[in-house]
């Protein structure tokens, strides 16, 4: 496997300067969590560092991707928003060398969570959400709710999250729904 100093310089080769910037803030944010709920600190630095691997990546290439690798073929229906973490996790492995499977599930799951989801696969995708780079209405709300129960901070970036894509009328991943039903539906 590669050393921190290796993987940060791949990802950084594969990503705008703004993007990458991105990706040391969801570190930073990461790791400051980790310690907070006791989670592995190399594990969540090499989760952070990777979630976004391919989101710059051409869509000819996901698509190509998705036809070759086994991937469910439904994905094609999407884009780019609901690839990059499915394929990234898939990317990780293979160019970045990323064998640790609850790494490569944080990366897998970061954009739509799921209705299991460890601490670590909670961590990442909370921590996207509430980097210091984030600025949209809410995100302070987010950054207390995060650091006060992690599960709540799920469940409250979840329903943010879906409610802007209902606002904008773009087609819901199914597993996005899941995540809802799961981590913010009250009565069940
Ligand atoms: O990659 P980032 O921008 O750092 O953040 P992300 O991977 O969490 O989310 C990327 C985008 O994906 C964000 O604008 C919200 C969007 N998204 C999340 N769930 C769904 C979705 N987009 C669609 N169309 N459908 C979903 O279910
Ligand atoms: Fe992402
Ligand atoms: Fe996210
Ligand atoms: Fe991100």
């Amino acid at each position: 496997g590669l050393t921190r100093g290796g993987l940060v310089n791949q990802i950084q080769k594969s990503m705008s300067e703004k993007r990458f910037n991105h990706v040391l803030g969801v570190e930073a944010t990461a790791l400051t969590l980790a310690e907070r709920y006791g989670v592995n600190l190399e594990r969540a630095s090499m989760a952070a560092l990777s979630h976004d691997y391919a989101k710059e990546r051409p869509d000819d290439e996901m698509i190509e991707l998705i036809r070759t690798q086994g991937f469910d073929l439904s994905l094609i229906e999407y884009g780019n928003q609901i690839w990059h973490g499915i394929l990234g996790a898939y990317l990780a492995k293979v160019e970045l060398g990323i064998v640790d499977e609850e790494v490569l599930q944080a990366i897998r799951l970061h954009t739509t969570g799921a209705k299991e989801m460890s601490q670590l696969d909670k961590l990442i995708y909370v921590a996207d959400f509430i980097e210091p780079g984030r600025q949209f209405p809410g995100v302070e709300e987010a950054r207390v709710v995060a650091f006060r129960n992690l599960d709540e901070a799920v469940a409250f970036e979840t329903k943010q999250t879906l409610s802007h894509l209902i606002a904008q009328e773009v087609k819901i991943y199914p597993k996005t729904i899941e995540t809802y039903n799961q981590w913010v539906v009250k009565n069940r």
